[in-house]
């Protein structure tokens, strides 16, 4: 099986649980729950929700007793999603080949979805489908908390937008804007799986490491996306960063600098597989694949 497969019957399996919780029966507004769904059921990668099912896989934990996390996270990555392209923050009009949610919808609604993901997601982490112990339950919503707050994926963001004005950023400064706004969730990925399957301290650890330098990879791969990517496969609009003059790891280091530096990442990632010996191949693909996606 190609990893280009493996990554899509992941998706379908995250792309079924949502299916199934929003038939549930709701109280919220006809157009609140169109706009959740439209947000999250739209033909994202899933790579987050994928990196969940494949380090718990580690720990002989299924993909089904996995998928509520990894379906909890992809829940605050599309929060992030809706919001990051609201007028007041990216001003995108385009997102995974659609209008994003505000111009479908409205601002106030794109806001309220944003609100009701991101909170959905630490119901179905608190709920005991997710995992039998609560210690673990706890320990997932804690961490996930912590990548998505002010100290990760939301500080993170609120960098970025205060750096926009600073075209002279060191790379030790970008670098720590990407850590948090989008190393942060990719991390917690990988912890995750850990997590989930009660793991010791080292081999925790040693995904954790992992995570941290995909996702800094990941990041550098949609800078480079920015400048080299083609509108229609990567499904929203390129060249923003370039046009606004904002500092990235390309700005600092040029085309094949950034590239040097996203396949030095992507090998120390792998190298922090190798105690994990062949079970690890498939995340061993995922670090490959973040270094040659085109979307
Ligand atoms: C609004 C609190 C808040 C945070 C926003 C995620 C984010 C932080 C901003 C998005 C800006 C951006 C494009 C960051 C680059 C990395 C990234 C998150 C890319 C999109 O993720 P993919 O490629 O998207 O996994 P799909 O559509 O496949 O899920």
């Amino acid at each position: 099986m190609t990893f280009q497969s493996k990554l899509q019957s992941h998706a379908l399996l995250t792309a079924e649980y949502f299916e199934k919780r929003f038939a549930e029966t709701h109280s919220a507004p006809a157009h609140l729950h169109n706009s959740i769904k439209y947000a999250v059921l739209n033909g994202g990668k899933r790579f987050r929700p994928f990196l969940v099912l494949e380090s718990a896989q580690l720990f002989g934990i299924s993909y089904e007793e996995a998928l509520p996390t990894a379906a909890a996270l992809e829940c605050i990555h599309c929060y992030s999603l809706v919001h990051d392209d609201l007028p007041a923050m990216d001003d995108d009009d385009m997102r995974r080949g659609r209008p994003t949610v505000h111009i479908a919808f409205d601002e106030a609604t794109a806001i309220l979805a944003g609100d009701s993901l991101l909170t959905f997601a630490f119901e179905i982490l608190s709920e005991e489908a997710t995992h039998s112990d609560p210690q673990v339950r706890l320990a997932l919503i804690s961490k996930l908390a912590q990548a998505s707050g002010y100290n990760g994926m939301a500080g993170g963001q609120a960098r970025d937008l205060a750096a926009e004005e600073e075209k002279t950023l060191s790379l030790d400064e970008i670098g720590l804007i990407q850590t948090m706004k989008t190393g942060a969730l990719i991390r917690f990925a990988c912890e995750a799986g850990a997590l989930l399957g009660h793991a010791g301290k080292k081999e925790k650890d040693t995904l954790i490491a992992f995570g941290d330098k995909i996702g800094r990879a990941f990041q550098i791969a949609d800078d480079l996306l920015d400048v080299e990517g083609d509108p229609e496969k990567v499904g929203k609009a390129t060249a923003k960063d370039t046009n606004a003059g904002k500092a990235t790891f390309v700005s600092h280091l040029g085309i094949e600098g950034a590239k040097s530096a996203l396949n030095q990442l992507r090998d120390d990632a792998i190298n922090d597989l190798s105690s994990f010996g062949a079970k690890a191949s498939t995340l061993i693909e995922a670090a490959h694949f973040v270094t040659k996606r085109d979307h």
